[in-house]
């Protein structure tokens, strides 16, 4: 029977605060130790990373604070200029931020195995478009999902693959492009304004789901705004939008909100 809504094809997701609290789990502490092992006294405060968190990627954010916070910051030595510094402090904090993910300090936000099980058998493609490195997707998926889930996204857009970060609608687009798939058939998930601008950019509908960092910002442009994914058992709470009833957040859901 032929339908005037549009079929669900794929989910793409953000992963830093939605798939998991990794800002506040891994990169937060793993910059500050980064910092330390450099011989530098900076130390990002949870308000102050808040703060940070308008800048979309690590080695931008770590420029940014240099330029607002540290006026009086001299190169060190072994160093021909700002840029490699910042690539070799940046390489430290990512290797600090696998080793938290495999001690399996960076759990996954309720509801989100659940629904990406329930999509791999129904058939729903998956992909993720994210600012963060993508050795830290591996080390996330891998010590969350299992050593075979890299292999359940078809694509995954990561950091450095695109020149203009969140917001911009890059990763998104590049996304979409390797599922070969038009925004009408997918959905988008976010966390951030920043995200949610990059995301919708492109066509997409998307659904934030909020962390204590994002909770206060701008959503108006997403489709759905709820807590978390929840469970059977622990439900979501709806911020803004239409959940159709639901307590949690399924593949039925997806088509409801995408139709
Ligand atoms: C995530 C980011 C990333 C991480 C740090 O944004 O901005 O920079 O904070 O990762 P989003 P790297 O969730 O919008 O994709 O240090 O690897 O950049």
């Amino acid at each position: 029977m032929a339908s005037s809504t549009a079929q669900l094809k794929a989910l793409i997701f953000d992963v830093d605060g939605t798939l998991a609290e990794t800002e506040r789990d891994g990169h937060r502490p793993a910059f500050n130790q980064a910092f330390t092992d450099a011989g530098l006294d900076w130390q990002w405060s949870e308000a102050l990373y808040g703060d940070l968190l308008e800048i979309s990627g690590g080695k931008e954010r770590i420029l940014a604070y240099i330029q607002q916070s540290q006026p009086n910051f001299v190169l060190p030595s072994g160093f021909s200029d700002l840029t490699e510094f910042i690539k070799h402090l940046h390489a430290t904090k990512t290797t600090y931020y696998k080793q938290y993910a495999a001690a399996g300090k960076i759990p996954l936000r309720p509801g989100v195995e659940r629904l990406l099980t329930e999509a791999r058998a129904k058939g729903v493609r998956l992909a993720i478009a994210t600012t963060t490195t993508p050795a830290n997707v591996q080390a996330l998926l891998e010590n969350t999902l299992g050593a075979d889930s890299l292999s359940w996204f078809e694509v995954i857009a990561a950091g450095d693959m695109v020149p203009k970060k969140k917001p911009a609608p890059d990763i998104f687009e590049y996304a979409l492009a390797h599922l070969k798939l038009s925004p009408e058939n997918c959905l988008g998930f976010e966390d951030t304004n920043n995200g949610l601008l990059s995301a919708t950019q492109t066509g997409l509908k998307t659904i934030v789901t909020v962390n204590d960092y994002t909770r206060q910002q701008d959503f108006a442009k997403a489709t759905l705004v709820i807590s978390d994914f929840g469970e059977p058992d622990k439900p979501f709470q709806v911020i803004a939008g239409n959940a159709h009833g639901a307590g949690y957040f399924d593949i039925a859901l997806a088509e409801a909100v995408l139709a």
